[in-house]
C-alpha cells in the first residue's frame, strides 16, 4: 500500500488499483482530499499493472460532499473539477464503491466514475439545496442524464437522501454489494467489467433522457407551480430548475457553464451564508459546556405524562413514535377519553395520508396506557407534566409526584413561562427537575427548549437532551427566565406589533410585512388561528384592548369566522372593516399622530427589539450561544431559515447599525428600546454575536 498523502492510499489487489480515502469524520472534499484523490488517480492511471480502479472510503461513510468549512475561503489545491476530470477521462474503468452516504460533491465525484456499486444501507443525494446552494460540480447536468429531468428536479430541490436499492432502480447505482462486503464486491465488479470488456460509461455522454424532454416547457412550468409555496423566498430551488432547463436545452459543457454561474451567485449570496451557518448551528446546539459527553444518562424506557390535553397528547405521540411506552394521567374519565380519542384521530389521519400503514395505528395506540391514578406512573423513568399553566396547580402536582415517583426519575415540566426553580422547590429532589418546553402542535414542531433550573443535575440535563434526539427533536438548553428564550423574544415583538396599531398601521400591514420577510404568518394571523379568546374572560372583559373588543363582538378568530380578519367558508381571510374601525378608535385615543409605514419600517420595529432581547438573554447567560437562539427561532417560530435566525440577522446587518437604530427609537419611545449592555460592549469591541463564546 502506498500512502499518497495523509488521507489517501493507493494499493493493488491483483490488477485492480484501489484508491482509499480516509478523512474523518465524513470524508468531505477538503483541499487535502482533492489533492490526494488527484494524485492517487494519476498514479493508478500511470501504473501499467492496473487494469481498473476502485474508489472506496474508510470510516462511516463515502464522501459526504464538499467541505462546507472551506466555502468563502481562498481556493487551495486541486479543484474538484480537476479531480472529476481525471476520473472521468481515465482510460481504465473506475468504480465508485459507496457506503454510508454519497452526498453533494461526493455523489458528483461518483457520477464521474464509470460504474457505481453500493451497499443496501447506503444512500445517495444532492442535498446542496439545504445549504442554499445547487450541486455545483456537474450534478445538475449529470443527474438528469441518468434519472431524467423530473426525478432530478425532485431530488435536487428536496435534497432527499435516496436508499441504494431505489438508486439501483433509477439507474443511479449499477449494482448492490452485500452489506459489510463492499470492498470485496467492488473488486469483483471491477474485474468483471474488464473480463466482459464493458465500455467506459460516461454520464456526460448519455443524452437520451434529456433530449426526450427537450421542448417540453410544460414540465418546468408545472414543477414551478406545484412547488411555489414550498420554494417561496428561497433562491436555490429556482436556480436548480434553471440548471435542469439548461441540461435539457443545451450541450453538456454549456449546461455546465450555466451551473457554474448560478452556483457562484448562490455561494457568494446571503441565503447560502445563512443556511451554512444553520447547518453548523444545528450541530453546535447539542454541545453543552460543563456537561461532558461521558456524563451518564438515565435509561428512559417508560414515560408518564400528566395531562391528556392537546399538549400532553402531542407530547405522548413523540415517545410512542420512537417506540417508548407512555402512560397518560388525567383527572376525569371524560378528559382522558377525549385526549386519547384526539391522539387516535391524529394517527388515523397520518395513516390515511400514507405516512404509515393503517395497522400501525393500533400498534401505536397499544403503547399508550390511560389512567386516572397518579400511582400508575410510580415506576416510570421520566414524567412530563402538561397540566394547566398555574403555579399553584403545578406545585401541588410536583409535591405529589415527589411522594409517588421512584427515586432517580426525571421530573419534567412543560411550562412555557413559569419559574421552574419555584416548582422544583416543593420537591425533595430539585436535582431531578427540569423544563421540557414543547411547542404546539407537540407531535409536529421540531423544537424543544430544555430548561435548566438552578439545581438540575448534569445527568438529568444529558438525559433530557439525549431523549430529545431520540424522539426526533432539536433541543436547545436554556435557563429559567420569563418566557425562556423563544416566548421572551416573541413578547418583545408582540409589544411592538400592538404599538404599531396605535400609530396608524393595520394588522394586515404588519402581517404582510412579516409574511414577505419569510414567516408563514404574522402575529395577528397567528392570534386568529390560535383563537383570540385564549386567556380572555367574558365576565371581566372591559374592552381595554383591541383584542378584548373583538372578543366582546364574538370575533374569536378563525374558528368562528371572524377575528382580526373576516373569514369565508374556506377560511380565506380578508381585512375586516370592523377591526379597522376599532383599531382607528384605539389609535385616536392613544394621542399619537397616525403615520404610514413601509414594510421595511415594520420589519425594523418588529425584528430589532427581538434581537435586542436576544442580546439580553445572551448577556444573562439564559442561552448558551447566539446560534442556539437562532435554532429556537427557526424551529419553533418559523423564522425563515434563509435568513439564519434573528441573531445572525443582527450580525449580518452590522451591530453598530442596529445599536444606532435602537438608540434612535429609545430617544423617541423610551426605555423599552434601551440597548442591551452586551450589544453596547460588542459594538465597542468591534465584535459580533457569533464571537460570544459560551
Ligand atoms: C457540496 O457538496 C457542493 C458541491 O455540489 C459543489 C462544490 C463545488 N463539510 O452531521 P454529523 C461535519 S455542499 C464539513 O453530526 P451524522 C459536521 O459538522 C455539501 N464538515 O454526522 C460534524 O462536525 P462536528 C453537500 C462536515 O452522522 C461531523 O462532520 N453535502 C460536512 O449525523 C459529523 O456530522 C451535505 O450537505 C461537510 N460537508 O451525519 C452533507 N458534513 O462533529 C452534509 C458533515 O465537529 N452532511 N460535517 O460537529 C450531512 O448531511 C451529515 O453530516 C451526514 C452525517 C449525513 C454526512
Amino acid at each position: 500500500m502506498t500512502a499518497i498523502n495523509e488521507v489517501t492510499d493507493l494499493s493493488m489487489d491483483g490488477d485492480v488499483a484501489v484508491v482509499t480515502l480516509d478523512s474523518p469524520p465524513v470524508n468531505a472534499l477538503s483541499a487535502k482530499v482533492r489533492d490526494g484523490l488527484y494524485d492517487a488517480f494519476a498514479a493508478a492511471i500511470a501504473d501499467p499493472k492496473a487494469a481498473s480502479i476502485v474508489l472506496v472510503c474508510a470510516g462511516r461513510t463515502f464522501i459526504a460532499g464538499a467541505d462546507i468549512t472551506e466555502f468563502g475561503g481562498a481556493a487551495k489545491g486541486k479543484s474538484l473539477q480537476e479531480v472529476q476530470k481525471i476520473i472521468e477521462d481515465s482510460p481504465k474503468p473506475v468504480v465508485a464503491a459507496i457506503h454510508g452516504t454519497a452526498l453533494g460533491g461526493g455523489l458528483e465525484v461518483a457520477l464521474c466514475a464509470h460504474y457505481r456499486i453500493a451497499v443496501p444501507s447506503s444512500k445517495c443525494g444532492l442535498p446542496e439545496v439545504n445549504l442554499g446552494l445547487l450541486p455545483g460540480a456537474g450534478g445538475t447536468q449529470r443527474l438528469p442524464r441518468i434519472v431524467g429531468p423530473e426525478k432530478a428536479l425532485d431530488m435536487m430541490t428536496s435534497g432527499q437522501h435516496i436508499p441504494a436499492p431505489e438508486c439501483v432502480a433509477m439507474g443511479l447505482v449499477d449494482e448492490l454489494a452485500a452489506e459489510g462486503q463492499l470492498r470485496i464486491d467492488a473488486l469483483a465488479f471491477a474485474k468483471r467489467i474488464i473480463a466482459e470488456g464493458r465500455p467506459l460509461k460516461k454520464v456526460r455522454e448519455s443524452n437520451a433522457k434529456v433530449e426526450a424532454a427537450r421542448g417540453n416547457l410544460e414540465l418546468f412550468a408545472a414543477f414551478r407551480a406545484a412547488n411555489a409555496r414550498k420554494f417561496r423566498g428561497f433562491k436555490a430551488p429556482e436556480s436548480i430548475i434553471q440548471c435542469v432547463e439548461a441540461a435539457v436545452d443545451l450541450p453538456f459543457d454549456e449546461g455546465l457553464a450555466v451551473e457554474r454561474k448560478l452556483f457562484v451567485e448562490l455561494v457568494t449570496g446571503d441565503q447560502s451564508a445563512a443556511q451554512r451557518y444553520v447547518f453548523f448551528a444545528e450541530r453546535q446546539v447539542w454541545k453543552i459546556p460543563n456537561v461532558a459527553d461521558d456524563t451518564p444518562t438515565i435509561p428512559v424506557q417508560k414515560v408518564g405524562i400528566v395531562g391528556g390535553g392537546t399538549m400532553g397528547g402531542g407530547i405522548a405521540m413523540n415517545f410512542v413514535n420512537a417506540g417508548i411506552p407512555v402512560t397518560i394521567v388525567e383527572t376525569s374519565q371524560a378528559a382522558l377519553d377525549r385526549g386519547i380519542a384526539v391522539v387516535r384521530a391524529n394517527y388515523e389521519r397520518s395513516a390515511k395520508n400514507g405516512r404509515f400503514p393503517l395497522a400501525d395505528v393500533d400498534r401505536r395506540m397499544a403503547l399508550i396506557t390511560p389512567t386516572l391514578d397518579l400511582h400508575d406512573i410510580a415506576d416510570v423513568d421520566m414524567v412530563i407534566e402538561a397540566v394547566f399553566e398555574r403555579m399553584d396547580i403545578k406545585k401541588e402536582l410536583f409535591t405529589k409526584l415527589d411522594n409517588i415517583i421512584k427515586p432517580g426519575a426525571v421530573l419534567a415540566t412543560n411550562t412555557s413561562a413559569l419559574n421552574i426553580d419555584e416548582i422544583a422547590s416543593v420537591t425533595s429532589r430539585p436535582q431531578d427537575v427540569i423544563g421540557m418546553h414543547f411547542f404546539s402542535p407537540a407531535n409536529v414542531m421540531r423544537l424543544l427548549e430544555v430548561v435548566r433550573a438552578d439545581h438540575t443535575s448534569n445527568t438529568v440535563i444529558n438525559t433530557s437532551m439525549q431523549i430529545a434526539k431520540k424522539i426526533g427533536k432539536i433541543a436547545a438548553l436554556v435557563g429559567v427566565c420569563p418566557g425562556f428564550v423563544g416566548n421572551r423574544m416573541l413578547a418583545a415583538r408582540g409589544r411592538e406589533a400592538q404599538a404599531l396599531l396605535n400609530e396608524g398601521a393595520m394588522p394586515w400591514d404588519v402581517d404582510r410585512a412579516l409574511y414577505d420577510f419569510g414567516f408563514a404568518m404574522g402575529p395577528f394571523q397567528m392570534s386568529d388561528l390560535a383563537g383570540l379568546d385564549i386567556g380572555w374572560v367574558k365576565e371581566t372583559s372591559k374592552g381595554a384592548t383591541i383584542r378584548d373588543r373583538l372578543c366582546e363582538l364574538d370575533r374569536r378568530g378563525q374558528k368562528n369566522g371572524a377575528g382580526y380578519y373576516d373569514y369565508d367558508a374556506n377560511r380565506a381571510s380578508t381585512p375586516s372593516p370592523v377591526t379597522e374601525a376599532i383599531v382607528r378608535e384605539f389609535a385616536a385615543k392613544s394621542g399619537i399622530a397616525p403615520r404610514t409605514f413601509t414594510p421595511d419600517d415594520i420589519i425594523e420595529r418588529l425584528i430589532y427589539p427581538m434581537i435586542n432581547e436576544g442580546a439580553k438573554i445572551l448577556e444573562e447567560k439564559k442561552a448558551i450561544r447566539a446560534s442556539d437562539i437562532d435554532i429556537i427561532w427557526i424551529n419553533g417560530y418559523n423564522w425563515p431559515v434563509y435568513r439564519g435566525g434573528p441573531m445572525f440577522y443582527g450580525d449580518q446587518m452590522g451591530l453598530d447599525k442596529l445599536l444606532a437604530r435602537l438608540k434612535e427609537f429609545q430617544a423617541q419611545a423610551g426605555d423599552v428600546w434601551k440597548p442591551a449592555a452586551l450589544l453596547e460592549q460588542l459594538v465597542a469591541e468591534g465584535r459580533c454575536f457569533q464571537d460570544v463564546k459560551p
